[in-house]
């Protein structure tokens, strides 16, 4: 604990003394909570401010070459990309060459690949190498780990349950559709929410809310000295969140953002010391503000970041989440764990819920670029509907027109409350929904990713960039390829991985992968698609 809170102190004070102010502007009139999205922030350093926005180098580089053997023949078409044979002999006929085939036998009718289709590589920017030497993430406890065990835990919540009558029965409606987190709404009573909780997988974490108002860093802090007291060591407790954006909200003030920073600063560390539970905010992405970003997300155990696509930058593309994440990452060294708030709401104007595909593939995006937690954006309540008039509808399995007995609560057309039913449904475990596959992915998730060379090739016709992301990850014997198409255009895909492929399968999908052969598998991705592969290798 000693040693966490003077690393913290130690990073602080590194991060102070290099750390230089700026001013920033909004020159947009967007609503203030959501300006980010459409990148209206504009840095303004004066001329003797040289810091600039530099990740830390915290992942590897994944391989780009596109014939790493350097035999001629192109990794997406060589029957043994990894060791030179520009013969390319193949006795068996699997696809597997004869210079590296683990099993020669009788020649197979294998599922042949296409190797008349140029395809492109896009390795560098597709697959995701951070973690290659453990997962930061917490216990059901809050304690950081490195290394997933037994009771290594990946918080799958909402934002916002409350004390309303409306939520009476909240935790159990989450818990039941495979939530296990809780983030509770400002100034609801804890106490009725714990005793909601009869399942010890179930946390909530308590929202201190720091500067209130959303948010008037003038205010004093308000620190709520007694709750933090009374359920300090509260098993049923995960985390303390101190504050929600607030570099965002003191860059849109117009005011140094020192205030807000030292406010929580201190809180942060007057309290590290006394519990095991880790401190958190949530802040904005915001990589163009640069160090005093990076600043924020490092404040605390926890790093967490939001991005919203379906507003009014929707272009339509996951690739800025993609990219609030890794940014989110790489702001903290790929040292914290680092949790995803993915939208599941709507609002006004073009602000729409996610389709079910759409939030699939969003949540895989967030954890194929390094999230560790997701906080789903939010719970349908009073407390959403009453907030700030540009949020509307939340997710929940009986989203009304209407929250009842909900004073200033806004209103919600029928069609658009069932949108928010089918959002829910989407996520619900007890239909097979996305967090059944998280929970059954958890222990992959949380796993180190592979540090081995593979490659990612797309339709040469596909968008440029890398439109399908991927990470690797080996767990219990086998090999895990999670891959998102991030665009709202069909591609299809071929992946050649460090190994003949002795079995491929497609998880929470009734079908069978029919073109896998050698070392390569090939996949249509539809627009949004996600897919996930346990890849056996051929035994030797
Ligand atoms: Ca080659
Ligand atoms: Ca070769
Ligand atoms: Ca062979």
């Amino acid at each position: 604990m000693s040693k966490r809170f003077q690393s913290a102190l130690l990073a602080g004070a590194c991060i102070l003394a290099i750390a230089l102010f700026g001013v920033w502007h909004s020159r947009a009139q967007a609503p203030e909570r959501f300006s980010q999205s459409a990148g209206v922030l504009e840095q303004r350093p004066s001329p003797a401010l040289t810091a600039t926005y530099t990740p830390a180098p915290a992942f590897p580089s994944p391989v780009a070459d596109d014939d790493v053997d350097a035999d001629s023949v192109a990794n997406d078409v060589d029957n043994c990309p990894f060791v030179a044979n520009v013969a390319q002999t193949d006795a068996d006929a699997d696809n597997a060459g004869d210079a590296c085939d683990p099993r020669v036998d009788a020649p197979v009718e294998a599922a042949r690949i296409d190797a008349s289709t140029k395809m492109v590589n896009t390795t560098a920017q597709a697959a995701q190498t951070c973690y290659q030497s453990g997962v930061p993430h917490t216990n059901g406890d809050g304690s950081i780990r490195i290394t997933y065990g037994p009771d290594s835990f990946f918080p799958n919540g909402v934002f916002w349950v409350s004390d309303h009558p409306t939520d009476a029965a909240a935790i159990p409606t989450l818990s039941a559709a495979g939530f296990n987190t809780a983030l509770t709404a400002r100034n609801a009573d804890v106490s009725s929410l714990l005793a909601q909780i009869t399942d010890d997988s179930f946390k909530l974490i308590i929202n201190e809310d720091l500067l209130p108002g959303n948010h008037f860093i003038s205010r004093p802090s308000t620190f709520d000295e007694t709750l933090f007291q009374r359920y300090k060591d509260d098993p049923r407790v995960l985390a303390w969140w101190l504050d929600d954006e607030p570099l965002h909200m003191a860059v849109k003030s117009l005011t140094a953002p020192e205030p807000s920073y030292d406010a929580i600063a201190g809180v942060y560390q007057e309290h590290r010391a006394q519990t095991e539970r880790p401190f958190f905010i949530t802040e904005a992405s915001l990589k163009e503000v640069g160090p005093w970003w990076q600043r924020f997300l490092n404040l605390g155990d926890i790093t967490s970041t939001y991005f919203y696509p379906k507003t009014f930058s929707w272009n339509p593309s996951w690739r800025k989440t993609a990219d609030a994440v890794r940014s989110m990452v790489e702001a903290v060294n790929a040292e914290k764990p680092a949790w995803f708030v993915p939208q599941a709401w709507m609002g006004i104007d073009t602000w729409v819920y996610p389709t079910p595909p759409e939030e699939r593939a969003q949540v895989y995006t967030a954890i194929i670029h390094g999230a560790t937690g997701l906080l789903h954006f939010a719970w349908d309540s009073c407390t959403l509907r009453a907030w700030d008039g540009y949020v509307y509808g939340g997710i929940r399995p009986d989203v009304q027109t209407a929250v009842p007995d909900c004073p200033n609560g806004t209103l919600i057309d029928e069609e658009e409350a069932a949108l928010g039913r089918e959002l829910w449904d989407s996520l619900d475990a007890s239909k097979d929904g996305i967090n059944k596959e998280i929970e059954q992915l958890t222990p992959v998730i949380l796993s180190p990713t592979s540090n081995q060379t593979y490659f990612v090739y797309v339709d040469a016709a596909a968008p440029p960039g890398a439109p399908v992301r991927t990470m690797l990850k080996y767990y219990n014997g086998d090999y895990y390829l999670l891959a998102v198409n991030v665009d709202s255009v069909a591609v299809g895909a071929k992946f050649v991985l460090p190994f003949v492929i002795g079995n491929a399968e497609v998880m929470f999908e009734e079908r069978a992968l029919a073109s896998f052969a050698g070392f390569a598998i090939t996949d249509e991705f539809s627009p949004f698609d996600v897919n996930v592969y346990r890849l056996t290798p051929a035994a030797g």
